[in-house]
């Protein structure tokens, strides 16, 4: 029988025998490290460099943004899939040893690439196989890996109670590494706050290689995942979350108006009346550019779209008490299962909620080349700030934007701006732009200083 010795010996030799030719290469000795560094064979096969044939649909699988797929895009030296605790420490530790960065990969939704991008030389640690979710529905706890899609968690929460949720983002193929590690913000924003509010526990691989929980990283640390961006600190491989009540039944609307309708005035009014509604009222104005009926020309579509967890009959005499510029009437409401109000909202009513696990269904309403920036709304837009928004709106090169106000207050209000990194909870509303991105750049400065940031807006 052979010694472990000898066959670590052996396996000296083999390497530097083969690795002479091309020991050159920073990221050949990463290799060899890894083989070496790794008590575990299998590890060859998650190991992806620009040689193997399937190292681009490895690198493809959630780069969601078509626009990075492009051959100017910097491409990873390897692929690390790992599927153990080990794999990723060894590979830390390889990496940091051959001067080679690293960058971790949950959904891999990142606007700017960040998960699947480096200007230095790098290695992708790609979470895919670290996804798996436990649903506790006594103790209303989920403990869930990195690598799990949002529509996992929500599905496996569904699966075993209609009544319980986690307060995270609609769109069902997002990671939870990064959206957490974020902050993150969906439908319960109002009522529950944060997905990183509702974190309890995690467990974490910092820079050395060792695995923490909240006891041994400290409140410190502990603090800064939840929130401060994912990437920074090192890699989150599992959270413990806490699962919030929903009722059995919640209410969804959507009323839309264009401009023709007092879409302008209505928005403005919203942007006072929003974010003061009870924190069961979630919130949301979305608006695009269309061609109008009336003749041909272009307007404004604003969709006001939320979800109230609570009945019809509760919430027509609020809405019309709070928001009676909005008119809305039974016939705009349906009343549904909290998991179905989530497949509406992300375009998917009436599909078997099985499409929830896949998280290589691309979701519809996102076009596949995007530029998406957000920015955060201090005080409201005024009306004159929003015809100009809206002007361009309607232009030609704007075709295919969508902004996205987002209500904050309730809940958010509450919890101190310090619980957390996340650093824009006193905030009326967010508003995200995504645009489908095409040849012709323009860039729009608003001339109402209300708006506060400048928005690029690229065609
Ligand atoms: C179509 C679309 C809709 C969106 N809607 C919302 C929304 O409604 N609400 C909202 O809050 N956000 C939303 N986002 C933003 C989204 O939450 C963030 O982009 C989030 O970071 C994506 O997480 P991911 O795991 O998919 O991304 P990734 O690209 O994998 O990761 C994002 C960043 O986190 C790092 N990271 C990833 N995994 C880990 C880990 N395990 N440990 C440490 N760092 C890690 C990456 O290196 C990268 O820097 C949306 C994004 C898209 C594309
Ligand atoms: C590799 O080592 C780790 C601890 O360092 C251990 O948990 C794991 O079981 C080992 N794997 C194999 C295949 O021996
Ligand atoms: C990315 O581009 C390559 C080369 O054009 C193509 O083969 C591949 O299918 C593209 N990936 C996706 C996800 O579209
Ligand atoms: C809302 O209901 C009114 C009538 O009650 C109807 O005219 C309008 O089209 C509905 N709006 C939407 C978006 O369904
Ligand atoms: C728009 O506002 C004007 C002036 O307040 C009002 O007369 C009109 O009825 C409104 N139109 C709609 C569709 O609400
Ligand atoms: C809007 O009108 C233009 C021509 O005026 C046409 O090219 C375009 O396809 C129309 N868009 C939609 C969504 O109907
Ligand atoms: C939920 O709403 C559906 C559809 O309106 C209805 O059939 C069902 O009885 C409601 N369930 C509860 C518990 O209210
Ligand atoms: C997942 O979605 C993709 C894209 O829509 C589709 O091609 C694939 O068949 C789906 N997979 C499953 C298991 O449903
Ligand atoms: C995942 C995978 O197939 N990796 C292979 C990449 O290519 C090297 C060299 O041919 C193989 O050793 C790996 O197994």
């Amino acid at each position: 029988m052979k010694s472990p010795q000898f066959s670590m010996l052996f396996t000296l030799v083999l390497t530097a025998f083969f690795s002479f030719s091309w020991a050159t290469l920073p990221h050949q000795s990463f290799l060899q490290c890894l083989s070496l560094r790794s008590n575990d064979s299998s590890i060859s096969k998650l190991i992806f460099t620009r040689t193997n044939s399937s190292y681009g649909s490895v690198l493809d699988s959630t780069l969601w943004n078509l626009r990075f797929n492009s051959t100017n895009t910097p491409k990873p030296l390897v692929i690390v899939t790992p599927t153990q605790i080990s794999h990723i420490q060894a590979t830390i530790h390889c990496s940091r040893k051959h001067g080679l960065q690293t960058r971790t990969r949950s959904g891999g939704h990142d606007y700017e690439g960040l998960s699947s991008i480096a200007k230095v030389p790098f290695i992708i640690i790609d979470l895919v196989h670290f996804r798996s979710v436990d649903v506790d529905v006594e103790n209303r706890i989920a403990w869930v890996q990195s690598g799990a899609s949002l529509g996992e968690l929500y599905y496996r929460i569904a699966e075993k109670s209609t009544k319980l949720a986690f307060p995270a983002a609609v769109f069902h193929t997002i990671g939870v590494g990064g959206h957490i590690s974020g902050g993150g913000f969906g439908l319960l924003l109002r009522k529950y706050g944060l997905a990183a509010d509702n974190v309890l526990d995690a467990q974490f691989i910092d820079v050395n290689g060792r695995v923490l929980d909240r006891k041994s990283m400290g409140e410190d640390l502990f603090w800064a995942i939840r929130g401060g961006g994912g990437g920074s600190f090192g890699i989150v491989l599992s959270w413990k979350l806490s699962l919030v009540p929903v009722p059995a039944n919640v209410t969804v609307f959507s009323v839309t108006r264009v401009l023709e309708q007092n879409a302008t005035e209505v928005v403005h009014r919203w942007q006072y009346i929003a974010r003061d509604l009870p924190d069961e009222v979630y919130s949301t104005v979305i608006l695009r550019g269309i061609n109008s009926t009336q003749d041909g020309r272009k307007t404004v579509l604003a969709i006001f779209s939320s979800l109230f967890l609570g009945t019809i009959n509760e919430l027509l005499p609020l809405m019309e008490q709070r928001f009676p510029e909005l008119g809305l009437t039974r016939q705009n409401c349906t009343e549904m299962s909290y998991i179905q109000s989530l497949m509406v909202n992300n375009g998917l009513p009436n599909q078997p909620l099985e499409i929830l696990l896949n998280w290589t269904s691309r979701v519809p309403i996102v076009s596949p080349s995007y530029k998406a920036k957000s920015d955060y709304v201090k005080e409201p837009i005024s009306v004159t700030g929003l015809n100009g928004l809206f002007s361009r709106l309607t232009d030609e090169t704007a075709a295919l934007t969508t902004i996205v106000f987002v209500a904050f207050g309730g809940i958010m209000d509450r919890i101190p701006e310090n619980a957390t990194p996340f650093p824009h909870r006193a905030e009326i509303c967010t508003r995200s732009f995504m645009t489908w991105v095409g040849k012709k750049k323009t860039t729009y400065t608003p001339k109402d200083t209300s708006i506060g940031l400048e928005v690029l807006i690229v065609i």
